[in-house]
């Protein structure tokens, strides 16, 4: 008899049954529904908005806020339903991420009672598409340098300046949109149809291809007043946004190394090398166990980081050592299951391959690698050395 990776470290018995039951349902949907088209929406480099209205009938989007048609689960559920959906494809996470934990995670905790009903019910049911504007082409690791600019015009706002590398941007209704002002950074909650904004997609990713990133553009974008998050004040409101989504992305990377490592075995159980199964030969298995160690350990690191959560008791700095240590183990994980696979591993028909450059991108956002070494350098010693 064999045994999952993750049966060797009993993680079921750390879930509660709601949350085995909203992991199992997670991954039905990906395996029934998706998966079977992640590889030709890989290779054609799009994701169909069209899948928004089923993710958000199952309660996805926004699934750990409370009120205004969100599921209200706990971050422990939210954190394996990102894994699950991570298992198919880092996009799919991503378009779910972006919706809940960036979209409309900013209008529910700093938007005004008007904004969030008009917003947060329709973004939770897949309706309309959010997007959240922080990175330009200039200021990814240092967002304090950001150049897009917000000036009052009478009793309107002006917005002008540029965006880079949105998730979701050419499909999304509204953008969550950070800028400077003369009283410091301020968030906007930005209908795409305002005159002003474009959004252009980019082409030619190497790497989350299942997934559109786009540049915004603001130009003379006019708002009314009521546009700006009334609630978030300075550069801390954008990045405890991040705080939401870095910590899906937890969870999130450990499903793309699960579903590498479950290719792996299959395929090792089944190739013959050498007249007998890859499987049965000591360097695969020495891959295979190492490899399972390190999944079982990030996975007990997320589920200690997510009751944390649940209990309002974790800091960033926390989350920062679950992003860094589990996106690096996970790409680690997808480029040595890949090589069980030999050459058929560099095709789309297994998933390793498209999973370890999917990471590369879970490696660079929500806060490069540097970056969370950086910050647990600084919890350590007090020294901060960004700058
Ligand atoms: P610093 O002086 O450290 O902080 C400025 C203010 O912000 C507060 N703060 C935080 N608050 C909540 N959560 C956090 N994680 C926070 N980090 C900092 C801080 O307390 C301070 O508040 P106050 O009241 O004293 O003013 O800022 P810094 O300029 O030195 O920067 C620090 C650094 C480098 C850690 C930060 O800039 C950073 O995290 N950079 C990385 C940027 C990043 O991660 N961008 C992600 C963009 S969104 C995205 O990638 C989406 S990908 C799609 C998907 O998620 O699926
Ligand atoms: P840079 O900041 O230029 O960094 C380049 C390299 O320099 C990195 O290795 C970095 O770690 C290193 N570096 C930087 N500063 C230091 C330092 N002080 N010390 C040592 N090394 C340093 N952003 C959004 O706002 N919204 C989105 O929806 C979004 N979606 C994204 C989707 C994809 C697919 C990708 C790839 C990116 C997305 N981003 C998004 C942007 C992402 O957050 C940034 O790419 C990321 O923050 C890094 O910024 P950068 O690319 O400008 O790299």
């Amino acid at each position: 008899m064999t045994m999952k990776p993750l049966d060797l470290f009993g993680i079921d018995a750390l879930l509660s049954d709601e949350e085995r039951d909203i992991q199992a349902t997670v991954r039905r949907l990906v395996d029934e529904r998706l998966r079977p088209q992640l590889p030709e929406w890989f290779e054609s480099g799009t994701l169909p908005k069209e899948i928004a209205r089923e993710l958000g009938g199952l309660g996805l989007f926004g699934m750990h806020l409370q009120g205004y048609g969100c599921a209200g689960t706990n971050a422990v559920s939210y954190g394996l339903a990102c894994l699950e959906l991570e298992a198919g494809d880092s996009g799919l996470r991503s378009f779910v991420s972006v919706q809940g934990s960036l979209s409309m995670f900013s209008i529910h905790r700093y938007g005004s009672e008007e904004q969030k009903q008009e917003w947060l019910p329709r973004l939770a049911s897949g309706e309309a598409l959010g997007c959240f504007g922080l990175t330009e082409p200039d200021f990814g690791s240092n967002p304090a340098g950001m150049r897009t600019r917000a000036r009052r015009d009478g009793a309107d706002w002006i917005l002008d300046g540029t965006k880079m590398w949105i998730t979701n941007g050419s499909l999304a209704d509204v953008a969550t949109v950070w800028a400077q002002t003369d009283d410091g950074v301020r968030g906007f909650v930005v209908p795409t149809n305002t005159p002003g904004f474009t959004a252009n997609t980019v082409h030619g990713k190497l790497s989350m291809r299942a997934s559109v990133t786009s540049e915004l553009v603001l130009d003379g974008v006019r708002l009314p007043v009521s546009a700006m998050l009334p609630e978030a004040r300075g550069l801390g409101a954008p990045l405890s946004c991040l705080n939401e989504a870095r910590f899906g992305i937890v969870f999130g990377a450990l499903g793309a190394a699960r579903d590498s490592l479950e290719t792996a075995i299959a395929y090792a159980g089944t190739r013959e090398v050498f007249d007998r199964p890859l499987a049965g030969y000591q360097l695969t298995q020495e891959k295979l166990a190492d490899m399972t160690l390190e999944l079982g350990k990030g996975m007990l690191l997320a589920i200690q980081l997510g009751r944390m959560k649940d209990r309002g008791e974790i800091s960033p700095d926390q989350i920062s050592v679950g992003k860094l240590n589990n996106v690096r183990e996970a790409i680690a994980i997808a480029r040595e299951c890949r090589t069980i696979l030999g050459a058929n591993g560099i095709t789309l028909e297994y998933s390793p391959l498209r999973h370890a450059n999917n990471l590369e991108s879970v490696l660079t956002y929500e806060g490069t690698s540097e970056m969370h070494l950086l910050s647990i350098g600084r919890a350590l010693t007090g020294h901060a050395a960004f700058r």
